[in-house]
């Protein structure tokens, strides 16, 4: 285990399999969002699910029938795991987990996000988020690195069997290694890899300083 995920967010595919490949022996997942699958369509997920299992970072939030179609097309898609907004409520959560338990996938539901105004609204219902994340039976949540401190509250709320995934390091500010030592199991890392004039050099630098 290396405990870094590549953010993908270039908008091309040439690009994105160049940075993939460089980096593939350093991180554990890809995360792809919507700038790369909008640039390049659902089927670059299956390209990069060769080089390491992907996380779509789709951040879903609707209600639990549309969830539960975009969580179909992503996993049918090749995708190994799926993100997912919490404050949507319970039973949309609970529809993402349901397809991922018969696609035997994993959820990730974010709690609270990582930029500045992801205090402004998040932060009276991080918590209820975290609870309702482990209630519900997902895989993990998303977690902030920009706060370490929450991350360890987050911690506590979701026992061990959960994991934390934390974007937020390097661009954004976080540190990488003081997430890790808050709890976090990996830390998610876009612009400081994929903006790098050596990605491969990059990542391996963020694994050898958290060493885990
Ligand atoms: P970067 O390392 O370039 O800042 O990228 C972080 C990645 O994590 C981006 O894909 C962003 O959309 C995502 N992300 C985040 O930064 N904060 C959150 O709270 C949740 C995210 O998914």
């Amino acid at each position: 285990k290396n405990c870094l995920i590549l953010a993908l967010d270039v908008t091309d595919r040439e690009n994105a399999l160049r940075i993939a490949n460089e980096v593939s022996e350093y991180v554990d997942s890809i995360k792809v969002g919507y700038p790369l699958v909008l640039g390049e369509g659902l089927g670059i997920v299956k390209e990069l699910a060769e080089l390491a299992p992907v996380i779509a970072d789709f951040k879903v939030a609707d209600i639990p029938n549309t969830d539960r179609l975009i969580c179909e097309h992503v996993f049918n898609a090749g995708a190994d795991a799926i993100i997912t907004h919490g404050f949507t409520g319970r039973d949309s959560l609970d529809s993402c987990v349901k397809v991922a338990e018969e696609y035997d996938r994993d959820v990730y539901v974010v709690t609270e996000m990582s930029h500045p105004g992801g205090v402004e609204f998040f932060r009276p219902v991080a918590e209820t988020i975290a609870q309702m994340a482990a209630d519900a039976g997902a895989t993990g949540v998303v977690a902030p690195a920009t706060r370490p401190e929450r991350v360890r509250d987050i911690r506590k709320i979701i026992g061990d069997d959960l994991h934390i995934i934390s974007p937020g390091v390097g661009a954004q500010g976080g540190s990488a290694a003081d997430v890790i030592n808050a709890g976090a199991d990996w830390v998610i890392v876009g612009r400081s890899i994929y903006n790098s004039n050596s990605p491969a050099d990059a990542a391996m630098k963020i694994c050898n300083e958290m060493k885990c």
